[in-house]
């Protein structure tokens, strides 16, 4: 539990001019509880806290034992929504912008023996120059607003969680230790080669690096004194997707990459980095794992539940990952920003494969100016930078939904292609679009077309029987336009649990069955073509800001907010699970010892129609 107070002062900047970090909070004002990881959004009772936009304000306090002060000492932020401010016992020590992503400092020259105090100002306000970009809107009219009323646009479909979402460490390293680590691998015939490279700081006080290679029982299986080489690994086990195995044994194989290096004084730092051989490419109509076609049949997801808003919540993540294991699906979008890295390690270790994506959403006219575009290279280069060595990301998306068919796109989309595919060029990179084929203008960067499409709820809403019609000209379009494979990434109906009629009617659970089956018939069609996946919009309900068309959040979940099965989800989990069965019989991928079940029958579910 920090304190916590809002600066809700009509300039919201009475926090500044009074230096509230100068002292502890308690002091120059009223407090409440709050706890960290949460968005503080939804812990009290308050509509004012709930909605409120502008500086919101927390303190702690850590000890640092005396023998610590002989190490490298790092207060490190997992994230916090969105432009964040620290201080330690009254000194500025980073500011950092932008949520969904980690920063730290080093603290050992603050001097910081003993007790000491943390302040953290954060501010949510999104502006067009922000990622997610929005508006602070005046409303000026004397009759219909009070003097100096405003509110905070958003462009994107999702509740303007804030607050220190993540979690706050403070970790030590030697004074001489391992800064970086970064890991490429191929495949070379049975073989894995594994190029790295280790950065040590200050790289002059490095007397000697060793890196040695650990297979799941921790034997050493090639070891190097270089701190830049490639490191052949023989008969190696490839990181291969759950759903692309058919033993627990061959799933997301995890080699360890362990880093010892000694400082010229005698004094060792130890890094352990879990990895996966694999390699990721496309064809104009294949995704290709290891060389491999995979198909991907998943889900788009929220950081978003009950009471903790986008805090990172452990139970919660297991649970997600039960259900995703237990609905077949084998890949998921960090729709529409970074997702907490413990839920990237479980997609690491699970064998669920990650579309992994900024925080680029609803990126319109008057956001695609240079000061955007710096930022948004920032924010790839810190996603890139903490990812890049999972297995489970096979792609980067720069963006949701832009308005790509805007002249501006095209220059704004190109660089930062350009700058992913320099950071990582082994990996896929792309956007998610919902622009018409024939306006699309930045689409040409993407390796692969991924498409959202609402046909029959947001256009010819309930007419299913014009999906069939619409999805196919539509995909055949973009594909024959671009040659190049396509994922349908969104595709879903707002749904209430509960809510029932025969024949289907919107918003019920047959609506919801009716429209998911009558997408995946072109699905089924199209896959033999070009189609590598499909992902339904949306896992979970989850909360939205409030409007007309949303009845306490987005309803289009396979699952409700509580995560409670609707009909869908059932319907889901029957033919993701015949998809995985028809891949694994297809084809025999694990190198060698790969078996297939001939017991395997994919779970029963009640019939569709
Ligand atoms: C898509 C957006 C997604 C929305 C979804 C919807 O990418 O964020 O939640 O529509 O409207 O356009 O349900």
């Amino acid at each position: 539990m920090w304190n916590f107070r809002i600066d809700a002062s009509e300039s919201r900047f009475q926090g500044f001019s009074e230096k509230w970090y100068t002292r502890p909070l308690k002091q120059s004002g009223p407090v409440i509880p709050m706890p960290v990881p949460a968005s503080y959004n939804d812990i009290t009772q308050s509509k004012e806290l709930r909605d409120f936009v502008g500086w919101a304000w927390y303190d702690n306090e850590f000890y640092v034992p005396p023998e610590l002060t002989t190490k490298r000492v790092v207060l490190r932020i997992d994230s916090a929504h969105y432009n964040t401010i620290v201080w330690v016992n009254g000194q500025e020590v980073m500011q950092h912008f932008g949520g969904h992503l980690p920063f730290e400092v080093e603290l050992t020259k603050y001097d910081v023996q003993g007790p000491n105090r943390v302040t953290v100002a954060i501010n949510n306000t999104l502006t067009p120059t922000t990622l997610p970009p929005g508006t602070i809107e005046y409303k000026n009219d004397p009759l219909k607003y009070p003097k100096g009323y405003f509110v905070q646009n958003l462009q994107m479909d999702f509740f303007n969680y804030a607050g220190i979402h993540r979690s706050v460490k403070i970790y030590t390293t030697p004074k001489v230790y391992i800064d970086d680590i970064t890991i490429v691998t191929g495949i070379q015939e049975t073989n894995g080669m594994v190029s790295y490279t280790v950065k040590s700081t200050p790289a002059s006080s490095v007397q000697s690096v060793h890196v040695a290679i650990l297979d799941r029982e921790g034997r050493s299986v090639g070891e190097s004194g270089q701190s830049q080489g490639q490191i052949t690994v023989h008969n190696a086990n490839l990181w291969w997707p759950y759903s692309m195995v058919t033993s627990a044994n061959e799933t997301a194989y995890l080699y360890t990459f362990k880093v010892t290096l000694t400082s010229n004084s005698g004094v060792t730092d130890q890094y352990s980095l879990p990895f996966g051989i694999r390699t990721v490419s496309a064809t104009s109509t294949q995704l290709l794992l290891n060389n491999k076609p995979f198909y991907c049949h998943g889900v788009a997801k929220h950081e978003d539940a009950d009471i903790r808003g986008k805090g990172l919540d452990f139970p919660l993540i297991a649970k997600d990952f039960n259900l995703l294991r237990w609905l077949g699906a084998n890949c998921i979008r960090t729709s529409h920003y970074p997702y907490a890295e413990e839920i990237m390690d479980q997609a690491d270790q699970q064998g669920v494969v990650v579309i992994d994506e900024s925080p680029g959403v609803g990126i319109h006219k008057g956001n695609f100016g240079n000061e955007s575009l710096s930022h948004h290279l920032q924010v790839m280069e810190e996603m890139i930078q903490r990812d890049k060595n999972r297995p489970a990301v096979i792609m980067w998306s720069m963006a949701n939904e832009p308005q790509s068919g805007l002249p501006e796109a095209e220059f704004y989309f190109k660089t930062i292609s350009q700058f992913v595919k320099k950071m990582d060029p082994t990996r896929l990179v792309t956007f998610v679009a919902n622009a018409d084929y024939q306006e699309e203008k930045a689409a040409q960067y993407n390796d692969i077309l991924c498409i959202n499409r609402y046909f029959a709820w947001y256009s010819d809403c309930s007419h299913t029987e014009l999906i069939n019609l619409q999805l196919t000209n539509d995909l055949q379009a973009f594909h024959s336009k671009y040659s190049k494979p396509v994922i349908v990434t969104e595709y879903g109906a707002d749904t209430i649990p509960g809510l029932h009629q025969d024949p289907s009617f919107v918003f019920t659970e047959e609506f919801q069955v009716e429209f998911l089956t009558e997408y995946h018939k072109v699905f089924d069609r199209l896959k033999k073509e070009f189609l590598v996946g499909e992902m339904v919009w949306n896992f979970a309900d989850f909360m939205t800001l409030q409007q007309i068309t949303r009845v306490v959040g987005n309803k289009k979940g396979l699952f409700t907010r509580q995560r409670q099965p609707k009909m869908s989800a059932h319907v889901m989990r029957s033919r993701y699970h015949g998809l995985m069965h028809s891949n694994a019989t297809q084809h025999s991928y694990a190198q060698g010892h790969a078996t297939v079940s001939s017991k395997f029958t994919p779970p029963v579910v009640f019939p569709v129609g």
